[in-house]
Parts: structure tokens; sequence; C-alpha cells
């Protein structure tokens, strides 16, 4: 492979770009109306304009970004995360027009992308499932019947649904009826697709997933587990690697999991297997996700490995350069996502200019951004600005880093979830380890932000005052 396309934009871009170059790769970026100045357009060797600013007339066109790849004879095309990274039509396309798309081949894509699908074909595998039933259900006593089986409450999920949409908790038998009928009747117009299935509802969980590798040689392997319970409506917020509760024995046992589940699907490329774990530790396959997730960096700090670079060499039909004896996790990674939204106003998006932007900086710190210092943040796109990472060697570390790097983070112009994330490290619970997915609607109010922001203002006043008071040479304090 001598070139390669990047169909994306922001942190992803960047990120993805830095490693093609290190392997002496040239780059394309893509780009549209509203991002001509952006950093991924810069740094790239090509870029071309694909269209206008909304997202379906520029990053979601497919075609022309195919267009594109064939006329400056690119070899293969990056999709990223989010836009058309798990498009299986997208995939195939590519594949057609002779170029190689840097992920899995679209049959895994497609089974992946239905709930119902996944679970069918891991069926043989013997992969740990939450109780309930696996198959499409319209029969409202069929329903009756298993929830009645696997105990209430139950949840209903819909089978194209995804990130927690089209899910419906039924506390009690009387409330099933009109609880399904809702649930089909949302699938069907946010989905096109009403199939939805029933399972059991694990009232605690924790949301530990695995990343995997696979090449074209048959070789899978797991590069470890990533916690994500902290999250809020659904979108993560904050990220760990390791998970604070895994034994070695269930790491290792949800490790061989997750590879089976690759192998159910004859998967290449990167992915990551979502498990929930109940308060008892028992571990069920919730989904798998066929692409680069936005938290691969912590799983990148505690294994040395680059997983853009593995991705690359499979899909350039390379056998993985190492075996899983070979893998090992050194040290302790968190990251936090820093959006342009305001944790004071029910995380609205706050998009505006970047009046001041500067990035902290020192060992064990590593931002992957997508933004420089005056710049306006597009309103057409997911706000995340960037991803800031700390690593240290214990847990502890990682976390005290974190909360100084978000210190040392100077943003003017928009809010942002970096006060967000002060909260989240400082807190007792997120600290001892002893949290899970309901973490935000426990604890988090915005009074505790105001809270946190007025002692910090307090203690900015006082050193401001005593730094005043010993200019003026009105005050001494006892010194040594
Ligand atoms: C569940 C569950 C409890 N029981 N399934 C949410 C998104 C989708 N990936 C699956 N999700 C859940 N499925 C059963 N049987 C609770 C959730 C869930 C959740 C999962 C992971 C991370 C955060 C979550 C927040 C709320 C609910």
């Amino acid at each position: 492979m001598k070139k390669i396309l990047i169909a994306n934009r922001g942190e992803i871009a960047v990120r993805v770009m830095k490693t093609v170059k290190k392997m002496g790769i040239q780059t394309v970026a893509v780009f549209s109306e509203a991002d001509r100045n952006a950093p991924h357009v810069l740094l790239a060797d090509e870029a071309v304009c694909i269209g206008e600013a909304p997202s379906n007339k520029s990053y979601l066109r497919g075609d022309k970004i195919i267009e594109v790849a064939k006329e400056l004879n690119v070899d293969g095309i990056h999709p990223g995360y989010g836009f058309l990274s798990e498009n299986a039509e997208f995939a195939e396309a590519v594949e057609n027009s002779g170029i190689t798309f840097i992920g899995p081949k679209s049959k895994a894509i497609k089974i992946m992308g239905s709930k119902l699908a996944a679970k069918e074909t891991v069926k043989e595998y013997d992969i740990p499932m939450v109780p309930g039933i696996d198959e499409a259900i319209t029969d409202v006593d069929k329903a009756k019947e298993i929830a009645s089986e696997v105990g209430y409450p139950i949840l209903i999920k819909a089978s194209a649904g995804g990130g927690g949409k089209g899910m419906r908790i039924v506390e009690k038998e009387e409330d099933l009826e009109s609880g399904m009928k809702r649930a089909i009747s949302e699938a069907t117009s946010a989905f096109g697709d009403g199939s939805v299935f029933v399972e059991k509802y694990v009232k605690s969980p924790r949301h530990i997933e695995v990343q995997v590798m696979a090449d074209t040689h048959g070789n899978v392997l797991h590069f470890f587990e990533r916690e994500c319970s902290v999250q809020r409506r659904h979108q993560k917020v904050v990220e760990e690697a390791p998970s604070s509760i895994l034994t070695p024995e269930l790491r290792k046992k949800m490790g061989e999991a997750a590879c089976k589940v690759a192998k159910s699907c004859d998967y290449v490329g990167a992915g990551t297997v979502e498990f929930l774990m109940d308060a008892d530790h028992n571990f069920y396959f919730l989904e798998m996700n066929t692409r680069l997730q936005v938290e691969h960096p912590v799983t990148e700090l505690i294994t040395g490995v680059d997983l853009v670079e593995l991705q690359i060499k499979v899909a350039r039909g390379e056998a993985l350069p190492m075996k899983q004896e070979d893998l090992a996790i050194n040290g302790h990674a968190v990251e936090l996502r820093v959006y342009a939204e305001d944790p004071l106003n029910d995380f609205l998006p706050s998009v505006g200019n970047l009046e001041t932007y500067q990035l902290p900086m020192g060992e064990g710190v590593r931002v992957d951004n997508g933004f420089r210092e005056g710049m306006d943040i597009p309103i057409y796109y997911d706000p995340m600005l960037s991803k800031l990472i700390t690593y240290g060697k214990t847990r502890e570390e990682a976390i005290e880093l974190m909360l100084e790097a978000i210190q040392n983070y100077k943003i003017k112009g928009v809010q942002t979830t970096l006060p967000f994330g002060s909260f989240v490290f400082a807190h007792e619970a997120f600290r001892s380890g002893n949290f899970d997915t309901h973490f935000v609607k426990t604890y988090y109010s915005p009074e505790k932000i105001k809270e946190q922001t007025a002692a910090e203002a307090e203690v900015a006043a006082m050193i401001a005052l005593y730094q005043y008071l010993e200019d003026k040479k009105l005050v001494r304090l006892p010194s040594n």
C-alpha cells in the first residue's frame, strides 16, 4: 500500500494519518466545506473537498469518496469511526472498486449490525448470553412465557437498535403488552425494522469491552479490556484500561470469549466485543462493534501496540506479528472525552470559537486532538474536540495525572466536559472502583460542578489577594 485515504475528520482522521505517515505511506484527506482549514486537511499529503458541510453531503457520500480514491490512485481507505465505518454497502463498494477497505468484510459488518443475527451467529460458540430469547418476537403470550421464565424486570430491545436506542424496561407482566407494542412501533419508525426481542434486565451492570484484532490467516488476538461504565444517555465520557474489577482468570475468560465472537463471523481487522457484567461478576455478550473505537488509545497505552498500524498490516494481508502470550498489560490508562458541551446545561452542544485552546503536555499525557486555537467548532458534526488520555504505572497515578492535565487544558470560548471530568476522576465511587453504568445518574448534578468551581475560585482569589498584598508589601507571612 502506497497511498491511504482517510474517510473521516477531526481527531480520528489526524490520529490515523500519524500512523500512516509513520509507515511511510502517502495520505489523502477528504473534507467538507466547513473543514477547509481543519488540522486533518493540513496534515495530509493531498486533500480533496467532497461537498457541503452537512454529513450527508460530504462525509457520508461513499460514492464521491470512492471516486476521489480512484482518481488519486489510492490503495486503501480507512473509515475511522462513525460516518461510513460500519456501513456494509460502503465496505463492499470499496472492495468492488479494487481498493482495500481497512476493516472487516461487509458480511461481518452486516451480521454484527443486527443483534439477532449476532446472537444467531455466536450461538454454537459457547459464549455467555443474557437469559432471554434470541429471535424476533411479536406474540405477547410468547413474551410473557419467556419473561416469567427469566423473571422480571425484563428488557425489550430492538434488533436493529444500538447505543441504547429502542430499549424498554418492563417491571411486571401487566405492562408487557403495552411495552411491546410501543417497542415494536418505535423500532419500526426509527430503524425500519420492527424486530424486537426480550432479555432479563441486568440491574447494575458494568460495561466492559474487549479489543480484538484478526488477520486473514485465521489468527485472532485480544488486547484485554476497557471499562466504559461512566456514560450519560449511552454516550461514553470516561474510559479506562484495564478494568479495575477483573481478575486475571476473568480477563482470560472474557478475552477468549471475545476471540470466539470474532471467529464466529470470520472477522478481519480491529473490533470490539461488548459485555455486560453483573454485580456477581457474571459476564454476558452484548454486541460487537466492527470498527476502531473512540477509546482505543487506552488499550494502546497499556499494551504498547499501535492498533492502526496493525489494522493496516492485516489489511495488506500480513499475519499478526505477535502471539497472545506476547501480550501483557503494563500500567493503567484513563481517558476523558472532551466535548464542546455544557455540563451545567444538560450537556447541550456549546459551539462557538475556540478563543483560547492550549493542550496539556508532559510525560504520561496523550491528547488525540482535532482542533486549533482560533477555530470555530462546526455545528454539523459530533462536538468532540479531543480525547485526553493519561497513563501511569498504577490506576491512582493515571487518575492524578488526569486531574492535573484537566487543570492544564486551557479552553476559552466554549463550555466543555473538562469540569465534568474533574468531578468524575475526583469522585470516591470512581476512585474506589465501586461504580456501574448508573454512575452519572446516581452522583452527578450541575450543582456538583458549581460547588467545585466556587471552591476553586475561592482558592484563586486567596492566592491573588495574597500576591497583591505581598507586592504592596502590606503583609509578610512568616517564612523560613
Ligand atoms: C442491557 C442492560 C441491562 N440488561 N441489557 C445499553 C446499550 C446497549 N449496548 C445495551 N445496553 C444495555 N443492555 C440487559 N439485558 C443495560 C444496558 C445499559 C447500558 C449498557 C452499557 C453501558 C451503559 C448502559 C446504560 C444503560 C443501560
